[in-house]
């Protein structure tokens, strides 16, 4: 792979916006990511491997519980922090930012929301740290977009619980030590649990043969007959909303990440067109390319503002769920057409892992569906704005 030479476009002078702490966060991602990520991810990508080794750095640079106080392990940053954050660590590879999003919003954000002090002692600084890996159980084979229908279900013993059922598509699943699965009670009724790798019945076959997040470990969640301690259970929240409470936080990162993506394939791009001659010329002084650049850049800079006044919004506790799904949506979408964009402009070159685009492109495609699908954040949307539901 080319050497790593970004630099982030800043159109609308949005820096200044930015405290003198948010850029201090962001360039030691930034840096991280240079000097720990570019070299090693295309490899990983190409093997379908995750790289365990980042573990450590994605640890120090503060993307395991950004937000989470730092009485925790957490880093104690605000929610712009952690949206530069997830920016910087997309812009290498939306694989690695999924582990992040997973460790921080799905599985701390739980336990430090709906969890027990005791539970939040004994599990959140292990995290922080890298110590502990977690994931968030929640998809089921037969229920995606409506998680609500899961069948995993749990019984009560009296002295433990006993869990039943399977998830599937679960990020770092594979190496987990830890995972926060939704379940059904006798009532019907949605709890979070932790299930420890380990415990008799629990297994967690990998996912294989996916052409997108590559680099990030899938797998599925078997629950036979898994005895699960009460102290397990998560107390604080119960029913949907306490799953939907922790997408909100990891659909917010996605939208400060997506941009990172997008900025890498626009930065390539731009150089590579003002490089490489056809007709005597850099491919870049035609007009085509021109105008490809040009609406790029337009919307990168429509989705920095997005994402920075969300950011902004949440910071004073304002954000409504309807308002994270459009930016999820947005910037997703923009990112996607984006990588597409500007793997043309580099020609042939640009379906190589000589250069990051296509592998953007394709891991973008599991980002466009995950945290909810596109069609699922339009349709908030247009519940948000119509008051009818077009769910039930
Ligand atoms: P609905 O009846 O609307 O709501 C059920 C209860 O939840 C409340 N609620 C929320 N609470 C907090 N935050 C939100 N965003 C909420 N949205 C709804 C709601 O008020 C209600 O509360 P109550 O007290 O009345 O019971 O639920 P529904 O069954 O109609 O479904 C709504 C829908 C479709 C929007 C929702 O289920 C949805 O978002 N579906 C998409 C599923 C999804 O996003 N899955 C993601 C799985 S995790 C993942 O993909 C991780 S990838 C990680 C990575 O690698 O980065
Ligand atoms: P379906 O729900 O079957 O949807 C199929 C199609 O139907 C979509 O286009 C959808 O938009 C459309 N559709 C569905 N309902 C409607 C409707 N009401 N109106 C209009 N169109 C509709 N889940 C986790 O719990 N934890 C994880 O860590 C996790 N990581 C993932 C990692 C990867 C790489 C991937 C690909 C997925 C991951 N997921 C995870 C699962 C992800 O959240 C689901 O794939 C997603 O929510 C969609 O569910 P589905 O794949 O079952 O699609």
């Amino acid at each position: 792979m080319k050497p790593d030479l970004f630099e982030a476009p800043d159109y609308y002078n949005l820096d200044d916006l930015l405290t003198e702490e948010h850029k201090l966060v962001r360039s030691a991602a930034r840096d991280w990511v240079k000097r720990d990520i570019s070299p090693i991810i295309e490899e990983a990508a190409q093997k379908a491997e995750f790289p365990k080794e980042i573990i450590k750095g994605l640890a120090e640079i503060g993307a395991f519980g950004p937000y989470i106080p730092e009485e925790y392990g957490g880093a104690g940053l605000d929610q712009i922090s952690y949206g530069l954050i997830m920016q910087e660590i997309e812009r290498g590879d939306s694989g690695v930012r999924s582990t992040a999003s997973v460790q921080s919003s799905l599985v701390m954000y739980p336990i430090f929301k709906f969890g027990t002090e005791a539970q939040r002692k004994t599990y959140l600084p292990k995290l922080a740290s890298g110590e502990f890996m977690g994931c968030f159980g929640l998809t089921e084979p037969d229920h995606g977009s409506n998680p609500g229908g899961m069948v995993t279900n749990f019984k009560d013993k009296g002295d433990h619980y006993l869990l039943n059922g399977a998830k599937m598509w679960i990020s770092n699943a594979p190496f987990a030590d830890i995972a926060v699965v939704w379940a059904k009670d006798e009532s019907g009724r949605i709890h979070g649990l932790i299930v420890e790798r380990g415990m008799e019945g629990f297994s967690t076959p990998t996912t294989h043969n996916k052409w997108s997040l590559r680099a990030s470990a899938t797998g599925e969640l078997i629950f036979d007959n898994v005895k699960v301690p009460k102290e397990n259970l998560l107390p604080n929240k119960s029913g949907l909303g306490a799953p939907l409470m922790c997408l909100d936080s990891a659909r917010f990162g996605i939208a400060w990440g997506a941009i990172g993506a997008a900025m890498d394939c626009y930065d390539t791009a731009l150089r590579y067109a003002k490089e490489r001659e056809q007709f005597g010329k850099p491919i870049g002084s035609f007009q085509l390319q021109q105008k490809k650049l040009a609406e790029m850049i337009t919307e990168i800079t429509k989705a920095q503002l997005l994402a920075w006044r969300l950011g902004s919004l949440r910071n004073e506790g304002k954000a409504t769920s309807a308002q994270i799904s459009m930016a999820k949506r947005n910037n997703v979408e923009m990112a996607l057409k984006i990588a597409r964009e500007a793997r043309q402009i580099l020609g042939g070159m640009g379906i190589t892992g000589e250069y990051s685009i296509m592998r953007h492109m394709m891991n973008l495609e599991s980002v466009v569906t995950y945290e909810g699908t596109h069609d699922i954040h339009l349709l908030i949307t247009g519940m948000d704005v119509t008051g009818l539901n077009a769910f039930k």
